[in-house]
């Protein structure tokens, strides 16, 4: 046994495949790693985005739109990487959205669908179609974005929430079968980080968006990008199972009392 820590892995030495990197904390991690001499598979639906993350790193980062709720797109991205990225050995499992803050009684179900079929279906097809190559290859990490609303629940957060829970369960099942096949898995859970996150919550009020992180200091991408980093680049026999951090102004809710009237 020695007293030397183990080195961190070379970020040359992975290439990182991101569902939602046309934005927010996927765009800040694909940055993170192309900047560190990682190769970066960047993807989302909005191409104009992603051309420009490309134009920023040229050969280092391949961009494919897609949307993450079609698994044959998914299958036929992995099926048709050029070769130096064939061998992506990180999957950062992130695209995700809000829809609404209204309580479950007053929701729209086209918003609850659209949770479900982006948190989780998504992540699922993500995650099944990248997933059988690392095992092939025996070496790999996957990271799913979690969130704190997957262990807390707020008003209004009913449907997003339980599709962060989904997301945590998901990945402690994952590790379950995935422990000795050299392939980790990460289920990151942050609170709050200042993306376009509420803007897509609030359908474009960008007003009612910036009111969300008023007067308090949120987390940024950039925070959450350097802990997928850290993350990343533990030595092999190392496994972060979760990860959850918070805004430094931020907690939980008190327990709600609602009194009768007087
Ligand atoms: P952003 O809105 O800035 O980014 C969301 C990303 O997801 C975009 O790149 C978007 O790309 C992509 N995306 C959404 N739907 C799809 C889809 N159907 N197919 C492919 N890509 C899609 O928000 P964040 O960066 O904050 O969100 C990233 C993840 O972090 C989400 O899973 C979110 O739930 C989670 N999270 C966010 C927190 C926060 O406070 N911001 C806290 C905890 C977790 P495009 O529209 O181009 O397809
Ligand atoms: C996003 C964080 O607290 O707004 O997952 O739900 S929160």
């Amino acid at each position: 046994m020695s007293d030397a820590a183990a080195p961190m892995l070379n970020p040359e030495t992975l290439t990182v495949l991101i569902t939602g990197a046309s934005s927010g904390i996927g765009a800040a991690v694909a940055r993170r790693f192309a900047q560190a001499g990682a190769k970066v598979i960047a993807t989302a639906r909005r191409e104009d985005r992603l051309q420009a993350l490309k134009d920023e790193f040229g050969a280092r980062i391949h961009i494919a739109a897609l949307d993450v709720r079609d698994f044959a797109a998914m299958k036929a991205l992995v099926a048709d990487l050029p070769e130096p990225f064939r061998n992506y050995n990180v999957v950062f499992a992130n695209a995700g959205l809000a829809c609404g803050l209204d309580p479950a009684y007053e929701a729209k179900v086209e918003d609850w669908d659209a949770m479900v079929s982006t948190n989780v279906s998504g992540l699922m097809y993500t995650v099944l179609a990248t997933l059988p190559g690392m095992v092939a290859r025996g070496e790999g990490h996957v990271l799913l974005t979690g969130s704190i609303a997957g262990d807390y629940p707020y008003p209004g957060g009913h449907v997003y929430g339980a599709t962060k829970a989904f997301a945590k369960q998901f990945s402690l099942g994952l590790w379950a079968d995935l422990a000795g096949t050299g392939v980790r898995v990460t289920n990151l859970e942050p609170g709050m980080v200042e993306t376009e996150f509420s803007v897509v919550r609030f359908r474009g009020d960008k007003g009612r968006a910036d009111a969300v992180y008023s007067d308090m200091e949120p987390m940024t991408a950039v925070d959450i990008a350097e802990q997928i980093f850290f993350c990343c680049t533990r030595p092999r026999h190392v496994n972060i199972n979760r990860l959850q951090v918070m805004a430094s102004q931020q907690s939980f809710a008190p327990y709600a009392v609602k009194r009768r009237p007087r």
